[in-house]
Parts: structure tokens; sequence; C-alpha cells
């Protein structure tokens, strides 16, 4: 495994305390997700206000490509967003001004201590449909931009594959390896959700780098394994 991989933990439960530990837990990034997961703004807000050491970055996923909803993310400490369902370089370009205050973007300054920290955000968008994928080239060249990420559960479902198949696929036209070329080309990062260990692995193998490796649901589940264990 090279150096520049960044093994990524996604949570979901919207758990203030058990999400904060997961910022000890080894990994090299971790995601709240407000997409999909339980985390409302003052989850989000909680977590951060438990956050002492600061020792791997903390991102969110907001709901939708909304500037509104950046800038809330970003106000509450986060130190990047992974942006879903971006379909254009007009919409990518949209998530990086978000997070960027003028003269570069369009992210509007709060007076709130600590809504100033991240004054050049990490922005990473998602390539999950049909569409995001015909556009991909554009979308990775846009600005500013540091990371290219791939959901594959909505990108097979939009695909009319599944899960596996899409991973599976390293024929000449494979949609992941379309999305890490571009990637390569523009020299922006390709992360992608692997969330359990086979299909984080087949990602890294693919050549993805920023990968999500577990969830926190899935490492609570890990531990819970130590009873079975301990029983014999
Ligand atoms: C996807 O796979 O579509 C995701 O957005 C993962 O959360
Ligand atoms: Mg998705």
């Amino acid at each position: 495994m090279t150096d520049d991989v960044r093994l990524g933990v996604w949570a979901m439960l919207g758990e203030p305390r058990t999400t904060a530990a997961l910022e000890h837990a080894g990994f090299d990034w971790l995601l709240l997700d407000q997409q999909h997961g339980h985390f409302d703004d003052a989850a989000v807000r909680a977590t951060f206000a438990l956050r002492r050491e600061h020792r791997v970055p903390v991102l969110v996923r907001p709901a939708a490509n909304r500037a509104d909803l950046i800038g809330r993310a970003l106000d509450a400490g986060a130190d990047g967003v992974i942006v879903p369902l971006v379909e254009s370089a007009e919409e990518a370009e949209a998530a990086v001004a978000a997070s960027r205050y003028p003269p570069r973007g369009i992210r509007s300054s709060g007076p709130l201590p600590g809504s100033d920290q991240a004054e050049r955000p990490f922005v990473g968008v998602m390539v999950e449909t049909a569409a995001g994928l015909a556009a991909v080239d554009a979308i990775a060249r846009t600005p500013d931009l540091d990371l290219v990420f791939v959901g594959p559960f909505d990108l097979s479902q939009s695909l009319g594959t599944t899960v596996d198949d899409l991973l599976a696929d390293d024929g000449p036209e494979a949609p992941l390896l379309r999305i890490l070329d571009a990637c390569r080309a523009a020299g922006v990062r390709a992360g992608a959700f692997g969330a359990t260990e086979p299909r984080a692995r087949r990602f890294l193998e693919l050549g993805f780098t920023d990968v999500v490796a577990a969830l926190d649901t899935s490492v609570l589940a890990a531990g819970a394994a130590i009873a079975a264990r301990v029983r014999g």
C-alpha cells in the first residue's frame, strides 16, 4: 500500500460521542454523513464541539449540492466536504465556489468563533450517476477541486448493474477505470465508498486512494464479535 493511500471511516449514526471516538481509531479521515446518515446540524455541531486534538481531517457530506448546506457544514468546523450527486462541471464548480470565500467563491462569512477555521477546505464531489460519469473529465478538471469520489451504490443503480459487477469490471470501457483516468489526467485524488473490507481492497487494487474502509456501524459490529470469541 502506498503512502498516498488515505483510508476513511464513514459515520452514519449521528452519535457525537461515538463519532468523536472514531477520530482516534486509526483511520486517516472521518466523514459525517448528512445525506443518508442521521447527522442533523445539531449532531454535526456537537461532534465538532467534542473535538480536541484534530488528529485527522473530519469531513461532512451535506444532504445536497447547495451553498447553504455546504456553508453550514464548514461553519460547524468541517475540514472539508464531499458533495453528493454531481453531474456536470458547472455543478462541481458550484460546490467549490460554495466552499471558498470571495473572490474565489461565494461562501458567506459568519461571526461565530470557529466558522473561519478552514480557509481552504478540502472539496470532493461524488460521481455516482450515468450523467456524472459522462461528464467526469470536465468535472475532474474543476479548478481547486481536490477529489472525485465514487458512490458505487448510486452509480451501479444508474448504470443498471450491481455494485459487485461494477467493481469486477476492468474491461476497456469499465466505468471505474474511466473515472480513475479522468482523475489522473486532471491531477485530483480518486476516492470511493468501499465500506466493506473486500470492496475497500478492490478499490485500492484498481488504483483509488481515498477509500472508505468501514462505517461506524461496522466498527461497532467488529467489536461485538469479541462476545463470540470470548465464549469460544
Ligand atoms: C453511494 O454508493 O451511492 C453512496 O453515496 C455511498 O454512501
Ligand atoms: Mg450515493
